[in-house]
């Protein structure tokens, strides 16, 4: 990628054996790699110099499956497969929520409070304003943690590289005028009303 390799495999490899393959670059300073580097049929290399066997692109790249998809080879390729409920991304090597459940803007001790009207995405309740999602009532991912980095990889306000529209989300800044931002959102109050502790909607001053 930009010249530069990344995401070293986990040992040393042969270079059909990760050209071949998974493989974008190989080596030491790395070379693109090209199709001449393989002499068999895409997904096998001469692991012992002489026959074509199936590469294990599991075990040659562990967490290629992304979003707690299990890798699992087959001969010639391999393929993702997701927990109960999520499905594959377009790349087919990430796993997704695309359920759509309810999304708390409150969460205590595994209790969950300030249902947002309607039903959303896991990752677009928990990269914005969420704490917990789903009707089990299921905590989000802490920001900063590798759970939270998976779901929302463009880090928290952004779902897919888009930023989150939180203003469209209903409830947002009640008793207030709420403004987009990239990556996030503000409410500006209307008098007599002040921001709430969690920065989502205004409350009465004089209650
Ligand atoms: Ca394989």
């Amino acid at each position: 990628m930009h010249g530069q390799c990344e995401n070293n495999l986990q040992r040393a490899t042969l270079r059909s054996e990760c050209c071949c393959t998974v493989g974008l670059a190989w080596g030491s300073p790395c070379e693109t790699c090209k199709a001449e580097d393989c002499d068999c049929q895409r997904g096998f290399a001469k692991l012992d110099g002489k026959t074509c066997v199936d590469v294990n692109e599991c075990e040659l790249e562990a967490g290629i499956c992304k979003g707690g998809g299990t890798c699992v080879n087959t001969e010639g390729s391999f393929h993702c497969e997701c927990p109960a409920g999520l499905t594959l991304d377009s790349s087919k090597r990430h796993c997704i929520d695309r359920r759509t459940e309810p999304c708390f803007m409150e969460y205590h001790q595994g209790t969950c409070g300030s249902q947002l009207e309607g039903l959303f995405n896991k990752n677009t309740c928990c990269c914005s304003v969420g704490k917990a999602w789903g009707s089990t009532c299921e905590g989000c991912p802490r920001q900063g943690t590798q759970a939270h980095i998976d779901l929302c990889p463009k880090g928290p306000g952004f779902v897919d590289r888009r930023d989150v529209n939180e203003c469209g989300l209903p409830g947002i800044c009640e008793n207030g005028r709420c403004r987009n931002t990239i990556g996030s959102y503000s409410c500006r109050c209307n008098q007599g009303f002040s921001i709430d502790e969690n920065g989502v909607k205004c409350i009465g001053m004089y209650r």
